[in-house]
């Protein structure tokens, strides 16, 4: 049997702005928690991301900037790409749409699909602005909601109200190019029809089932991406154009179709695909190995990507043939700021690249935070308190407390020499048994996408070793009884390493600080070697930092502003 391996993605970023923390929270720290948690296992494991170059999000952000939508990608692409960098995101591979090997990926696979028999073609009429010449995207048009009458509705969705619309339904539709009133023209356009595939969509998600075979376990699927995809297909999947008349975007591979180009969607999850081929390319990989027979495909996103990765994508997967669709889609739900939902032109966020600057050296504080309040099931509340709390109390006068009260004993009465390990009594016997069952507690945890829980666990831990120490007070017996301080400060240090092993996931900057303090080298989650007497550690140094009540007031100051 063949080695399964894992391919792992979160949802590529339009390349139109910088990152904020709803989009670390849905897509990117859980997906890099557990591939981080695979690599501790030694399983084979890539992880892939990259900038997602096209579509609307792109050509409008370059008209209000007044650049040229290449100049916006690479502004922003650079940006994103050195933020996840500098917070951990430790992608195998950081891709973008706009390269040459996608639009050759892309365009192959849209042959392909076409030649398949894939797409019908129609045309009909659109909107169109005469004064630039330009068919109109959904989001180039506004007018009033028909369903709640607000009157700067998108062609595709009403911000008001959440209504999904569609261009035709606006009650007095403008152009944003020109804000004049479109006229409809025809033209022709290539389209996916969904309801095709209902029956066999319905039975994957719902059972899990494929061409008669178990492909996943409905059970292990987070509720709310069922629930969507099932509200999707009993109501009607429709068919949907996979093309657009755009001069930005993959062109449409057929000749004398100038002037189109493939609908982002389309080619924006193909960039998975593209994004593995560089990365194997580059590592001496195939990267078929990861898109086939014992791969195992997860796409972390957020919950508004729901139907693209679960429906429209898994189509396009089977259609082409040769690859194997997702094994799951743990998508998240919001997160909130403060009790508001975030918003990019209020303002109404924290931007990582500034976070990384404000708060320089403490990544895994965000990380901490953001995974406590992960969005798993609901949409959630970030707020600076939480955040301020949770590092003050918890990872400092938790998880701080109980290495720096460690190391420092193992310095302070056996010159940083790991004592030895005497006879057990009963309670020293439960704690290291309680400790050897975290790695299965946690790890099947981040198995199952619960990591808020995961972390819970992890937190568990430190909560153990405090309390051993609480409970036995090896300062005190050092004097009396030699031999039983020596065996509690060797069970202490085996906690501490553990957390080394099991933190790594979540706080990669502190495990890797905890690493060289207790000065042993890294080990399997599954195997975590004990520490020997006789050791040397390192010296004592603060894993977290308590943040004053003023930082967070000028953070506060600083949002909606
Ligand atoms: N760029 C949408 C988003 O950022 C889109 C995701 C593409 S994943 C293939 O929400
Ligand atoms: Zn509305």
């Amino acid at each position: 049997m063949t080695k399964k391996r894992y391919t792992v993605t979160s949802a590529l970023p339009y390349a139109n702005g910088p990152l904020h923390i709803g989009h670390i929270a849905g897509a990117y720290l859980p997906a890099d928690i557990y591939v981080r948690y695979r690599r501790s296992k030694q399983q084979d494991v890539v992880f892939i991301c990259g900038s997602d170059e096209h579509g609307a999000a792109i050509t409008l952000r370059a008209k209000k900037e007044g650049m040229e939508p290449q100049e916006i990608v690479d502004k922003y692409h650079n940006l994103n790409k050195k933020s996840f960098a500098d917070f951990g995101i430790d992608f195998d591979v950081y891709h973008r749409t706009s390269d040459p090997l996608h639009h050759k990926t892309s365009q192959d696979f849209f042959s392909e699909l076409n030649s398949k028999g894939a797409f019908t073609q129609k045309t009909s009429e659109q909107f169109y602005d005469e004064e630039h010449s330009q068919f109109l995207a959904d989001r180039y048009i506004m007018g009033t909601c028909p369903k709640c009458g607000y009157d700067s509705a998108y062609g595709d969705q009403c911000e008001k109200c959440g209504s999904a619309l569609s261009p035709s339904e606006l009650l007095n539709p403008k152009s944003t190019l020109s804000g004049n009133e479109p006229i409809k023209k025809e033209t022709k356009h290539w389209y996916l029809p969904m309801q095709d595939h209902a029956d066999w969509l319905k039975n994957w998600i719902e059972n899990g089932e494929l061409d008669g075979e178990k492909q996943h376990d409905p059970s292990q699927w987070r509720s709310q991406v069922i629930g969507q995809c099932k509200s999707w297909i009993d109501g009607g999947l429709r068919e949907r154009a996979m093309t657009r008349d755009l001069d930005w975007g993959v062109k449409v591979p057929i000749e004398g179709e100038d002037g189109k180009v493939l609908y982002v969607w389309l080619d924006a999850p193909i960039g998975y695909i593209s994004a593995t081929k560089q990365w194997a390319k580059d590592n001496g990989k195939e990267w078929i190995d990861y898109w086939q027979n014992d791969a195992e495909l997860i796409h972390f996103i957020g919950k508004d990507n729901i139907v693209f990765h679960a429906i429209i994508f898994p189509i396009l997967l089977k259609v082409h043939g040769g690859f194997v669709l997702p094994k799951n889609v743990p998508a998240n739900e919001f997160l909130n700021l403060e009790g508001q939902k975030l918003s990019t032109s209020r303002n109404w966020a924290i931007w990582l690249h500034e976070y990384l600057k404000d708060f320089e050296g403490q990544q895994d504080v965000l990380r901490y935070a953001l995974c406590s309040t992960a969005p798993e099931s609901k949409d959630t509340d970030f707020t600076w308190s939480d955040f301020q709390t949770r590092n003050n109390s918890e990872l400092v006068g938790i998880f701080g407390n109980f290495i720096n009260r460690v190391v420092v004993l193992t310095n302070k009465y056996w010159e940083g020499k790991v004592p030895e390990r005497h006879e057990l009594d009963s309670y020293d016997q439960s704690v290291l048994d309680e400790m050897d069952a975290f790695p299965e507690k946690i790890g099947g945890l981040i198995e199952q996408y619960k990591l808020r829980e995961a972390l819970t666990e992890l937190m568990n831990l430190v909560r153990l070793g405090n309390k051993y120490l609480a409970d036995t007070e090896p300062w005190k017996l050092k004097k009396t009884d030699e031999k039983r301080t020596e065996t509690i400060l060797n069970i202490a240090l085996q906690i501490a390493n553990h957390l080394m092993v099991l933190s790594e996931p979540f706080l990669p900057f502190t495990s890797h600080k905890l690493q060289e303090m207790l000065n042993v080298q890294k080990s399997c989650w599954d195997k975590i070697k004990s520490i020997d007497a006789a050791h040397h550690v390192g010296k004592a140094s603060l894993l977290f930092s308590k943040i004053e009540d003023e930082l967070i007031e000028q953070q506060m100051a600083k949002l909606g502003k």
